[in-house]
């Protein structure tokens, strides 16, 4: 409650007067009241309690308390990372990987040894024709005569001599009329030379095949065909021709000067390495023929430096002996 609603109404009952309602009471104080003033009454009875007074002053300050232990504050902000620990210990090995990627090609390697020689080529065309060469050998013997009248006597001598007065013919293993063995008759006629091919009777020493050992005769390669040519049977006495041009000394001159109580120098020659076979075949195998025990020159030519021969000891031929070296050489007559 203010003052301005208490004081009418305090000043109204001190008038004694009724109090209306506050509204009216500020009807009564707006009018201006006539005072009468009676006698003093009795003491009115005690009044009510006043109201309450103000506040008094603020008491001085009291002293520093301890106050209780406030609750537990919130948790503070993450602190710095720490140092790195020590490393842990080596794991447990793995799985084994996948298999990697192909590594590069390697280096070549060294050069290989070389390979075995090939087979013989073809044979080539045949070449230009040759210049005339030496003169022949001496020619067959003659057509035996006819017989002549019969004898006044009662017996006669029968010659074991093939081709001898014509008694027999020459067979393999007989005596020739050379003086030595005939090992080779030509039945089919293949050579228009000669039918028969006798060895001498007796070797001949010859220090070399040619005193030239270092040339080749045949110049200035022989082909396959050319080899075999100058190697066959019946090629023997062209050989030694061709030899007696080239050679001053040699198993050629020694076999074209022998001679024999029926033949004379010119009519032997040194036989071609098939001659040799034969020869080896036909009379050394026989048991016949006088034949050593080592080897024999042949007119086959094979370098510039080496020529075929026979080593009647081994039974087989050779190609490589030294033009330079010395062999035994056996003649060989054609007729
Ligand atoms: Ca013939």
């Amino acid at each position: 409650m203010n003052k301005a609603s208490i004081k009418p109404l305090a000043v109204a009952m001190l008038l004694g007067v009724t109090p209306l309602t506050i509204s009216s009471a500020y009807a009564v104080v707006a009018v201006d009241p006539i005072i009468i003033k009676g006698d003093k009454g009795d003491s009115g009875t005690k009044g009510d309690s006043g109201l309450k007074g103000d506040s008094g002053f603020k008491g001085d300050k009291g002293d520093s308390g301890i106050g209780l232990t406030g609750p537990q504050g919130p948790a503070g902000p993450a602190g710095p990372i720490g140092a790195t620990g020590p490393a842990g210990p080596t794991g447990l090995t793995g799985a084994t990987g996948s298999i990697g990627p192909m590594g590069p090609q390697g280096f070549t390697g060294a050069t290989g040894p070389a390979g075995t020689n090939g087979v013989d080529g073809a044979t080539g065309p045949a070449g230009p024709a040759g210049s005339t060469g030496p003169a022949g050998a001496k020619g067959d013997t003659g057509a035996v005569g006819p017989a002549g009248p019969a004898g006044s006597g009662s017996s006669f001598s029968y010659s074991m001599t093939c081709g001898a007065n014509g008694t027999s013919a020459c067979k393999i293993g007989t005596k020739g009329p050379g003086g030595g063995w005939i090992f080779f008759v030509d039945y089919n006629d293949q050579f228009s030379g000669f039918d028969y091919l006798e060895a001498a009777p007796d070797n001949i020493s010859s220090p070399s095949w040619c005193n030239n050992s270092s040339s080749s005769i045949y110049s200035p390669g022989l082909t396959v065909s050319e080899y075999w040519a100058i190697r066959g049977v019946g090629k023997g006495r062209a050989n030694t021709n061709a030899m007696l041009l080239a050679c001053s000394s040699g198993a050629a001159n020694q076999a074209n000067s022998y001679s024999t109580a029926t033949t004379v120098a010119g009519d032997w020659f040194l036989p071609s390495i098939g001659e040799l076979m034969l020869m080896h075949t036909n009379l050394l195998q026989a048991g016949i023929g006088g034949f050593t025990n080592e080897g024999y020159y042949s007119s086959s030519e094979d370098t510039a430096t080496a020529a075929w021969y026979f080593a009647f000891n081994y039974n087989v031929t050779y190609s490589n002996y030294a033009k330079s070296g010395g062999l035994p050489v056996r003649g060989v007559r054609a007729f």
